[in-house]
């Protein structure tokens, strides 16, 4: 992708890739302070349509309109519900009847405030949302400590506590991703400022996780954050953002796609970063 954009969610639509960022393109240069989220989708990985800012911090009347940081967005029933960290304090979802919107907000208030629910952590971000093969749908949020919390059928509330995720090795620091290969859960997640995205497995969706290893190594910024895509077409993919773009940097990153292989005990080969992406998908 061809322009400033980060924290990419992808997740295939009606057999197309659709890439959720932050619009870092957008904001000050200074600080992640973008109002707005961007997508761009593509059917091969390598033509991309530029589906530009699908929703802003305007969509939610509760929201201070500060920052719009990494979302994510999942599919049920023939909606496409966005998951929206507003202002570092807040979660927000949004729905809408195609994966670019429009999106409206869901519940006129927010699904997690940082003042408001118990257990909520210190910076409540990075909302990554799996819906499991029995339906269950969780949410998984958080700073420094993983948060994992289960939703109503709906996706609108909450359905339990906030939960603290035991990952063992503690080096999570923010940007969750939950998978499932092969019946096992796998979650990623960024190890700090610098991270690299490590992973950790677990039977369980809630956890407790065993740390496997790392998946992709740092970036050369201070943040970074991936999504798997699995078995697109045969294969599974990693997003992920650097700064390769000319004028890259801490506040202005792009996005890059490259393959992610299990071996045939389940682990995960550590992605090899490349600055050109993957060969077209037909
Ligand atoms: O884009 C702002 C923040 O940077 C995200 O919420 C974090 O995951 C990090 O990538």
């Amino acid at each position: 992708m061809t322009q400033f954009v980060a924290d990419p969610a992808a997740h295939v639509f009606n057999g197309r890739v659709y890439v959720y960022d932050t619009d870092d393109q957008t904001n000050g240069g200074t600080y992640w302070n973008s109002t707005a989220w961007h997508a761009f989708s593509s059917a091969n990985l390598v033509d991309w349509t530029d589906e530009g800012s699908v929703l802003t911090l305007q969509a939610f009347a509760y929201a201070a309109k500060w920052a719009a940081w990494a979302p994510d967005v999942v599919s049920k029933d023939g909606r496409y519900y966005f998951f929206a960290p507003i202002d570092r304090w807040q979660i927000g979802v949004a729905v809408g009847d195609t994966p670019t919107g429009p999106f409206t907000d869901a519940i006129g208030a927010p699904l997690i405030q940082k003042d408001r629910d118990l257990n909520a952590g210190d910076e409540p971000i990075d909302p990554a949302v799996l819906i499991d093969d029995d339906g269950q749908a969780y949410l998984y949020f958080g700073t420094r400590v993983p948060k994992v919390v289960k939703l109503t059928a709906d996706l609108l509330h909450l359905d339990g506590p906030i939960i603290d995720m035991s990952v063992s090795g503690n080096n999570y620091a923010e940007a969750p991703w939950m998978g499932k290969h092969n019946g096992t859960y796998y979650f990623s997640y960024s190890t700090g400022w610098p991270g690299q995205i490590a992973y950790a497995t677990s039977a369980s969706p809630l956890g407790p996780f065993a740390f496997q290893g790392i998946v992709l190594d740092y970036v050369g910024i201070s943040t970074n954050h991936a999504s798997v895509v699995e078995n697109f077409k045969g294969k599974s993919y990693l997003f992920y953002h650097n700064a390769k773009l000319p004028g890259g940097g801490d506040y202005r990153r792009s996005i890059n796609v490259d393959e992610l292989h299990y071996n045939a005990n389940g682990a995960i080969t550590q992605v090899v970063q490349t600055t050109q992406g993957v060969a077209c998908v037909p």
